[in-house]
């Protein structure tokens, strides 16, 4: 009895301000274009909006006034009506920032102490972004240098040739001329767009040339890597530098600083599938962003960055790294597949000054299309799943292969990992959350301090 009255009012005690000025908690959404950030949104916001979420712990939610805000807000009601369409739709593709912003009343941890309030916030962030964040260390010209080793390569010849061409034949001391300076941009700005689209590349930087910011390009985005010491090359480096330099403030700024906990969201089954090259560049991107995200809460580089801007730096509390569209895969797979989300994330090797519970991984469906069956295969059963087609009204089975549960040796690559059917999402029923594997857990994890 003691044990439970302190398990009760513990929480109470540890936010007691909670009942005086409700708490704001802001979770920014991220991976790149396709990852399933609008699904995953609009998933969210169903779960949380239908009664007795979260085990009863959630009491009432209801969106939140757009009030006064700047930043647009997320059109739940467009992209849930996609999901409820007859046959269900896949909301339109948007690569807006926006927020979705509900006001909870939380469960009191004793029956005669009133509900508490929050003010929860998602906020739709492009992972692009996040590649940004090897930048903050590196010079222009070892990040030059390292680009031109990437974009040599012979396999990617087809989509950097140009802009390769153009860079050699430019004189060591070429002039810091305006239309030389577009020029190579323009050529650096398709390359990357070449190597995303046909080579399923994601490790392409700087993430904003592929995702600008809202609003008008400033001078300093138009820049390109080049090697040498020239007044073109010093002109570059002085806007790789204000890039450099905004990016950094970006993260602290009111916008996207104010974020404190981080979902980062990745197509790991479709980068298996598109192959060796396109998964070994999906694993430095989500290295290179949970080294940056680590980077940002160590305590050092917490003070470093506030003496750099004099500004309170916005340390991120948690961050869940989650595979997403895990329906194309049966649920054994799905165990696989969030071991292997944690391993390609660094979880469970961190060094010491990592508080417990601050990052975890899961394998995810926002909308779920598919149900598992056992399929016999020459003979042999295996863990498959049935959907669905887009446009089609038969079930259609799919087992793409063995989810391997760390990346994967050259054996992996002899036997590709098969394609994934294109499945409608399930229809939705009245009054229920969007049907989905593994929501409710990834927002527990989310929100466990403050519930
Ligand atoms: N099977 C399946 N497909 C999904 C799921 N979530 C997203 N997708 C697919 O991925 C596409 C891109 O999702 P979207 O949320 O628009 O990605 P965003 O660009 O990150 O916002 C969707 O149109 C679907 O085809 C899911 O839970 N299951
Ligand atoms: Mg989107």
């Amino acid at each position: 009895m003691a044990q439970g009255w302190r398990a009760a009012v513990m929480p109470a005690l540890r936010a007691p301000l909670d009942y005086v000025r409700p708490r704001t908690v802001r979770i920014g959404v991220t991976g790149l274009a396709r990852a399933g950030k609008t699904v995953l949104l609009t998933s969210l916001a169903s779960t949380l909006l239908a009664p007795g979420a979260l085990g009863g712990r959630i009491r009432r939610a209801r969106l939140a006034s757009a009030g006064a805000e700047t930043l647009p807000r997320f059109d739940q009601a467009a992209h849930l009506a996609a999901l409820a369409a007859d046959p269900p739709r896949w909301p339109d593709r948007t690569d807006a920032v926006s927020l979705l912003a509900f006001d909870l009343e939380l469960r009191p941890p004793l029956k005669s102490l009133p509900p508490r309030s929050l003010r929860l916030e998602l906020l739709d962030y492009p992972g692009e972004w996040l590649l940004d964040l090897p930048l903050l260390d590196l010079s222009f010209a070892d990040w030059s240098q390292s680009v031109f080793t990437r974009l040599e390569q012979p396999g990617l010849l087809d989509a950097t040739r140009d802009f390769l061409a153009f860079a050699r034949a430019l004189p060591a001391h070429a002039t810091a001329d305006e239309a030389l300076a577009a020029a190579g941009h323009r050529l650096y700005v398709a390359a990357l767009t070449r190597l995303r689209d046909t080579h399923g590349l994601v490790m392409l930087q700087p993430g904003r040339f592929l995702m600008p910011p809202p609003g008008a390009a400033p001078p300093w985005m138009g820049f390109f890597p080049l090697t040498g010491s020239g007044p073109l090359a010093e002109l570059m480096r002085r806007r790789y530098d204000a890039y450099v330099t905004a990016t950094r403030e970006a993260l602290v700024s009111p916008l996207f600083g104010q974020i404190d906990r981080l979902v980062v969201l990745a197509d790991l089954l479709g980068a298996l599938h598109t192959g060796a090259a396109a998964f070994a560049d999906a694993r430095a991107a989500l290295a290179a962003a949970s080294a940056g995200l680590r980077w940002q809460g160590s305590w050092l580089a917490s003070i470093a960055s506030l003496a750099a801007l004099r500004l309170p730096p916005r340390v991120i509390t948690r961050v869940a790294y989650a595979a997403s569209k895990a329906d194309h895969v049966s649920e054994r797979q799905r165990g696989n597949l969030a071991a292997l989300m944690g391993a390609l994330t660094g979880q469970g090797s961190r060094g010491g000054d990592e508080p417990v519970g601050r990052s975890a991984s899961f394998a995810i469906a926002s909308a779920r299309c598919t149900e598992d069956f056992v399929w016999t295969l020459d003979g042999h059963p295996v863990s498959a799943v049935r959907g669905r087609l887009l446009g089609s009204d038969r079930l259609t089975r799919s087992y793409p292969g063995e989810v391997p549960d760390r990346p994967p040796g050259p054996d992996f690559w002899a036997h590709p990992f098969l394609e994934l059917p294109a499945f409608e999402p399930a229809r939705l029923a009245r009054g229920v959350p969007v049907p989905n594997i593994g929501i409710e857990a990834l927002l527990g994890f989310l929100l466990e301090d403050l519930l």
